[in-house]
């Protein structure tokens, strides 16, 4: 050590001890910046490490009572069977809309299909009505900020053009169809592989779908990835192997509804196969699987079975929302039954926390997450009412729509499949679901107050959707987002 000036011995112990005091501090300070960073990275690699791979199956105008587990084997769908028992079950689950696109919007936006622009179903007759519009942040977007690789194979029906196909609305791969014109006949169709279209007659749609979905999630297994598989079945125009059809003719079903059901099996075979392939791929347990229909079941082809729910697609009846809705992640969520009301609003807000995602959608959600109740069998129920409305063209309030708050269910009724010309001046109708699940048992008579109060919240929600719906146009929420 350097022999200091003793005149100097205190001027050079507190220089030391000040120069102590600053290393000590810059030391400090490192080792707390490192841990810190330290800490963000691991936490940044944790969070990352957590987010697991999703795949959402959405079958088409599959009713609840299309489960051979909930019909008495009257269908074969053993894979859905046990996927629903390794499952989150929920018995009380709801589309956003009695028909598929407005489902649909409902589904991958997180918000009522009025807000978004799609309240009806024919894309040529009314493009200007089944656009999502481009201020609409997709489920698709959000898992792309992300960082997963995102897909959807099979159906868009979310609007036609440029603007609006799937490759511009956060998915990087789409391999399916946007609308039904693309498909004449199940072994004889055409779909857009990215932005060309191809034309197929060698083959049958569902299969072709499972392999495609089979060869994305092959493809990006090293990496989180979601894959929105939208399959066509059992959506007509009804086509199916055979021998399948065979089968249900003689068990004594009629031609269509044996064909519907044939449909079904080849959608449930294909479901086994993707899994078996999670499997094969070692990623089961890293794969957060939800399985859904879009809504209720097609009157047009033939009456079904549907737990004898009233009414059918088309309607805001149980026989057209209430849909069949399992989430199952191996080794994370124990399977479990929940009956608290879910929406299809209540997705994309879940996905978003389970998955830890980054972004949120610029837009007001008006789905409530449901993911304490993936870990949890306690009920948490939901603050807010749910809503329900369709008709064929632009929105008339009156006509077909309801409205959930706990067990009671307020429907104002579905007068004609034809386009309304005026307000309806059906009365509305009130139903105890708890006790009356069928809603055979109208109570508004007997609950004037009730009915009143509920008619003025349908009235309110139609103005608040309905003023979200014509707002001016405006892009700036994708602005940041990665075009293609
Ligand atoms: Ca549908």
């Amino acid at each position: 050590m350097r022999d200091f000036p003793t005149s100097s011995a205190t001027d050079w112990k507190s220089t030391f001890r000040s120069c102590l005091n600053s290393i000590s501090a810059v030391f400090i300070g490192l080792v707390l910046f490192t841990v810190e960073a330290y800490s963000e990275e691991l936490n940044a690699s944790s969070a990352v490490q957590s987010r697991p791979n999703v795949i959402l199956i959405l079958a088409d105008d599959m009713a609840l009572g299309d489960l051979s587990c909930l019909n008495e084997n009257r269908t074969k769908t053993p894979n859905l069977d046990r996927l629903k028992e390794e499952s989150v079950w929920f018995s009380q689950a709801y589309s956003g809309s009695p028909v598929c696109a407005s489902a649909r919007a409902a589904l991958l936006t997180g918000r009522y299909p009025h807000r978004t622009g799609v309240v009806t179903l024919n894309m040529v007759k009314y493009p200007e009505l089944t656009r999502l519009r481009l201020d609409e942040t997709t489920m698709a977007d959000v898992f792309r900020q992300s960082g997963y690789r995102t897909a959807l194979i099979g159906k868009w029906h979310l609007g036609l053009g440029s603007e609006y196909h799937p490759l511009n609305r956060g998915f990087d791969v789409f391999e399916g169809f946007s609308g039904h014109l693309y498909v004449s006949d199940y072994f004889n169709y055409k779909l857009q592989i990215q932005n060309e279209t191809e034309h197929f007659e060698d083959r049958y749609l569902t299969d072709d779908f499972t392999d495609r979905a089979i060869d994305f999630v092959t493809r990006n297994a090293e990496r989180p990835f979601f894959l929105h598989l939208a399959h066509y079945a059992p959506h007509r125009p009804l086509g199916a192997p055979e021998e399948k059809i065979e089968y249900f003719t003689k068990k004594g079903f009629d031609q269509q509804t044996a064909t519907v059901y044939a449909m079904i099996e080849v959608l449930d075979d294909g479901i086994g196969r993707l899994l078996d392939q999670l499997d094969t791929l070692g990623i089961r347990d890293q794969t957060l699987i939800l399985f859904a229909s879009d809504n209720g079941p097609d009157p047009v082809i033939a009456e079904r079975f549907n737990l004898n729910l009233r009414g059918t697609k088309y309607m805001v009846s149980e026989g057209g929302i209430h849909v069949p809705l399992m989430v199952n992640w191996e080794k994370t969520f124990a399977p479990h039954v929940i009956d608290r009301p879910v929406h299809f609003t209540d997705v994309l807000p879940t996905l978003i926390e389970v998955c830890h995602l980054d972004d949120t959608p610029t837009n007001r959600l008006d789905g409530v997450s449901f993911a304490s109740s993936l870990t949890s069998e306690t009920r948490a129920e939901r603050n807010s009412p749910m809503f329900w409305q369709w008709n064929r063209t632009k929105p008339r309030y009156s006509h077909n729509a309801s409205i959930r708050e706990g067990n009671w269910k307020l429907v104002r009724p579905f007068v004609t499949r034809n386009v309304p010309k005026r307000d309806s001046s059906e009365p509305a109708e009130l139903f105890n679901l708890e006790k009356d699940p069928f809603e055979s048992n109208d109570l508004s008579a007997s609950e004037p107050e009730l009915t009143k109060r509920l008619l003025q919240q349908l009235q309110d929600w139609s103005d608040d959707v309905e003023s979200s719906r014509t707002r001016p146009q405006t892009d700036s929420s994708k602005s940041s987002l990665p075009q293609n």
